[in-house]
C-alpha cells in the first residue's frame, strides 16, 4: 500500500467564507452561463491534473451523470482527512474555505492561469450538493455538502481499501447558473486537450445520459496535438518536435527556476497560420511573450539559414508572416509561481519577459539544427516563403492598379458605397454588414446616422477558406471591410483600433443568406478572430412575416417565426394580410429600422466561438458541402446568443 504522509494539515490558511462566492460568483468563475457552468468542471479536474503532474495517478475520468451533476476521479494520494488544528476536518477545510490549497505555491507547477486555481471550494459554494471520497492511507473517507456548502456531514470512515485517490461529484446549483445541461462536446475538447499537453495522462470522459464514452491518451503529446490539428490536410513533413529548458536566475536572490518549454510544428501545403499556445497547461489565447519569443526564433532561424545556403541574395529578408503560411505549431511552457504573469482584460495572455527569451533560445538552436538535418525540406519551405512574399507584393500592386484604372473610367468603388456613421464614437458606432444593393438602400435610409454605418456587399462573399490570403486581400468586400473596421488584420490585428462595438451582419433569411453569414464569419474567424473572442460579431434577425391587420385602423405588425405568426392570425379577429418577406429589400427603410435595427426594438444575435483550436481544425466543415455537418458544427462549436437590448 502506497504510504502518504507529506501534506501537512497545518499548511493550509483560512481566508474567506463561500458567501461571497455565492454573491459574485462572476468574481470566481467569470459567468453563470454555460462557459460558468463548465468553468466548474476545470476547477476539479485541475485538481486531479495537478496531483498527476506531481507524480501521483496516470487517469482521470470525468462523468457527466444523467442529472447533469458531475464526477470527477483520480488515482492520486486523495485529498487529506487527518485533523486541522482548528479542530475540523482537512477534507472540510478544503471544500469550505477560499485559497485553502496548502500545496499551492509549492513546486510544482500548478495549472493556474487567470481564473484558473481558485479552488475546490468556489465549486462547493455554487453546488446545491457534493460529495468528496479520499482513497488514502489504506481507508476509505467520506464528506457531504449540500445548499453551497451550508450544510455539512461530517468526515464518515466508509471501510478499508487496497487503492488511493480522490472521487469529487457535484450538481451546479440552478438558482446560480442560466443552464445547467452540460455539453458532451465541449468537455471532451477540454479534457482531449489536457491530454495532449500532459504526455501518457489517460482522460476518460462518460456520458451516462447518452451512454457514451471516450478516452484520450497520448504518448507524444503536443506532436499528436499538432497532427490532430491538420488532419486531413496536406502536410510537407512529419511533425517537428524541440523541447528544452531555460534557467531564468534572480539577480538579486541569486536563486533560479526553470522555464520548460515545448514546441512542435508542421507545415502544411496552405496558406492560413494557426498557433495554439498553452502556460502551464492552461490555454493562452491571446498569445503573449512565449509566441513572441517562437516567430523571432522562427524569423531569425530561417533568414540565417537561407542566408548560409545561399537561397536567398544578403540584402533579401524573409517576412515573418512568409515563413508562417501553412504553419501550424503548439507552443507550451512551464513557468514557475514567481515568474507568471498575465496582461489582458481576460488574462489569456502570457507576460512574463523571461518567457520570450526562453523560447527563442530552446528553438534558435534545435529548429537551426532541424534545418541542416533536413535540407531538401528546409530549402522548399524557404522558397515557400519566397512565392508568398512574391505573391503579396503582386497582390498589392494588382490592388493598387485596380483602384487608378477605376478611377480613370469613372467607376465607383465598393467603398462609394459605403455609409460611415456621422459621430466617430468607437464605444457605441455600429457597422451593419448588409446583403445586396437595395438592402442597403433601405438600411441607410432607415438608419440612426449617428452611430450606425451601412457597409452593402455585392453578390456572394468570397470563401476565405479556400482563397489565399493575397487573394482574399485583393477582394474589394474583403479589403473595403478591412479598411472600415480600421484594426488591420491578421496578428497585426488590433481590437483596440476597432472603429465598431458592434458589428452586425444583416442578410436575408433565406439559404443564401445563411450562406452569407458562415462565410462572412469565416473571414471574421480567419483574419480578424480577436473580434469573435471579444464577442463583437452579431447577426441580425429581420421578421419573417409581416401582418397588416384591417381593423377600424388599419396596424402592422410582425412575425419572427411560424408559430408565432400563426398566433397573430388566429387571436386577431379582423381581416388581415399576410406578407411573407423574401428578403430585407421588399422592406422599406422605416420599416427595416423598426424591426432590424432600432436597438429598443430589435433583437441580435451574438456570435462567439467556444474552442479556438477545435474550431480552426473544423473551420472547413463549415464551407464543405454537406450542409447537416455545417449545423452540427454551429451547433456544437459556435454559440449563438439571443441579446435582449
Ligand atoms: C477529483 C478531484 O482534488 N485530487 C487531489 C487533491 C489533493 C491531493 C491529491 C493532495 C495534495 C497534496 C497531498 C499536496 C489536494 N488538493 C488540495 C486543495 N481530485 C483532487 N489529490 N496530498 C493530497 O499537495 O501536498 C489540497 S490536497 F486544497 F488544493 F484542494
Amino acid at each position: 500500500m502506497p504510504e502518504v504522509s507529506n501534506y501537512t494539515d497545518e499548511s493550509i490558511t483560512v481566508l474567506e467564507g463561500l458567501e461571497h462566492v455565492r454573491k459574485r460568483p462572476g468574481m470566481y468563475i467569470g459567468s453563470t452561463d454555460e462557459r460558468g457552468l463548465h468553468h466548474l468542471v476545470w476547477e476539479i479536474v485541475d485538481n486531479s491534473i495537478d496531483e498527476a503532474l506531481a507524480g501521483y495517478g496516470k487517469e482521470i475520468v470525468v462523468t457527466i451523470n444523467e442529472d447533469n451533476s458531475i464526477t470527477v476521479e483520480d488515482s492520486g494520494r486523495g485529498v487529506p482527512c487527518g485533523m486541522h488544528p482548528t479542530g475540523k476536518n482537512t477534507m472540510e477545510i478544503i471544500y469550505t474555505k477560499l485559497n485553502a490549497g496548502g500545496k499551492f505555491g509549492g513546486s510544482t507547477y500548478k495549472t493556474s492561469g487567470g481564473l484558473h486555481g481558485v479552488g475546490a471550494s468556489v465549486v462547493n459554494a455554487l453546488s446545491s450538493h457534493m460529495t468528496v471520497t479520499s482513497f488514502r492511507d489504506g481507508k476509505i473517507h467520506e464528506i457531504h455538502f449540500s445548499d453551497g456548502g451550508k450544510n455539512v456531514s461530517k468526515v464518515e470512515c466508509l471501510g478499508e481499501t487496497r487503492r488511493t485517490g480522490t472521487t469529487v461529484t457535484f450538481k451546479p446549483d440552478p438558482e446560480v447558473f442560466t443552464t445547467t445541461v452540460y455539453n458532451y462536446e465541449t468537455i471532451k475538447t477540454r479534457i482531449r486537450e489536457s491530454a495532449f499537453l500532459i504526455k501518457n495522462l489517460k482522460m476518460t470522459l462518460k456520458d451516462k445520459r447518452s451512454n457514451k464514452s471516450e478516452s484520450f491518451m497520448y504518448e507524444s503529446g503536443i506532436s499528436e496535438y499538432v497532427a490532430f490539428l491538420t488532419t486531413g490536410k496536406k502536410p510537407l513533413h512529419n511533425v517537428a518536435y524541440f523541447e528544452g529548458e531555460y534557467n531564468v536566475v534572480d539577480e538579486q536572490t541569486g536563486t533560479s527556476s526553470p522555464i520548460e518549454v515545448e514546441v512542435a510544428l508542421q507545415f502544411i501545403d496552405s496558406y492560413s497560420e494557426t498557433t495554439v499556445s498553452f502556460v502551464n497547461n492552461v490555454k493562452t489565447g491571446d498569445g503573449g511573450t512565449h509566441e513572441t519569443g517562437f516567430r523571432t526564433a522562427l524569423t531569425k532561424v530561417f533568414n540565417d539559414y537561407a542566408h548560409k545556403n545561399r537561397l536567398i541574395r544578403d540584402n533579401v529578408q524573409l517576412e515573418g508572416t512568409d515563413i508562417r503560411a501553412g504553419l501550424t505549431s503548439v507552443i507550451s511552457v512551464r513557468v514557475g509561481e514567481k515568474l507568471l504573469e498575465f496582461e489582458g482584460q481576460t488574462k489569456g495572455k502570457l507576460g512574463t519577459p523571461a518567457a520570450k527569451t526562453a523560447v527563442e533560445s530552446v528553438l534558435s538552436d534545435k529548429l537551426g539544427f532541424f534545418l541542416m538535418e533536413n535540407k531538401d525540406l528546409a530549402e522548399t519551405l524557404v522558397k515557400k516563403a519566397l512565392r508568398e512574399a512574391e505573391s503579396r507584393a503582386a497582390a498589392r500592386k494588382a490592388r493598387e492598379q485596380a483602384r487608378l484604372d477605376k478611377k480613370e473610367k469613372g467607376e465607383r468603388n465598393i467603398s462609394d458605397k459605403f455609409a460611415p456613421a456621422s459621430e466617430k464614437n468607437k464605444e457605441i458606432n455600429e457597422l451593419y454588414l448588409v446583403e445586396g444593393d437595395s438592402a442597403g438602400g433601405s438600411a441607410k435610409n432607415g438608419r440612426d446616422r449617428k452611430f450606425q454605418a451601412i457597409l452593402p456587399l455585392r453578390g456572394k462573399v468570397l470563401n476565405t477558406e479556400k482563397a489565399s490570403a493575397d487573394s482574399a486581400l485583393k477582394n474589394e468586400e474583403i479589403s473595403t471591410m478591412i479598411y472600415t473596421i480600421g484594426a488591420d488584420y491578421g496578428i497585426n490585428f488590433d481590437l483596440k483600433k476597432c472603429n465598431y462595438k458592434k458589428i452586425i451582419i444583416m442578410t436575408d433569411a433565406d439559404d443564401d443568406g445563411a450562406h452569407i453569414q458562415v462565410l462572412l464569419l469565416t473571414f471574421f474567424f480567419r483574419y480578424m478572430r480577436p473580434l469573435v473572442e471579444d464577442g463583437r460579431i452579431y447577426l441580425a434577425l429581420p421578421p419573417l412575416f409581416k401582418i397588416t391587420k384591417r381593423g377600424k385602423k388599419e396596424e402592422i405588425v410582425y412575425a419572427w417565426t411560424n408559430e408565432e405568426k400563426d398566433r397573430i392570425l388566429s387571436e386577431c379577429k379582423c381581416e388581415t394580410i399576410l406578407q411573407r418577406y423574401k428578403g430585407l429589400g421588399e422592406m422599406n427603410p422605416d420599416q427595416l429600422w423598426e424591426t432590424t435595427m432600432n436597438p429598443e426594438t430589435r433583437s441580435l444575435v451574438r456570435v462567439s466561438i467556444d474552442d479556438l483550436a477545435e474550431a480552426e481544425n473544423q473551420v472547413e466543415v463549415l464551407m464543405g458541402n454537406d450542409p447537416t455537418r455545417r449545423r452540427d458544427w454551429l451547433e456544437n462549436h459556435v454559440s449563438f446568443t439571443l441579446e435582449e437590448e
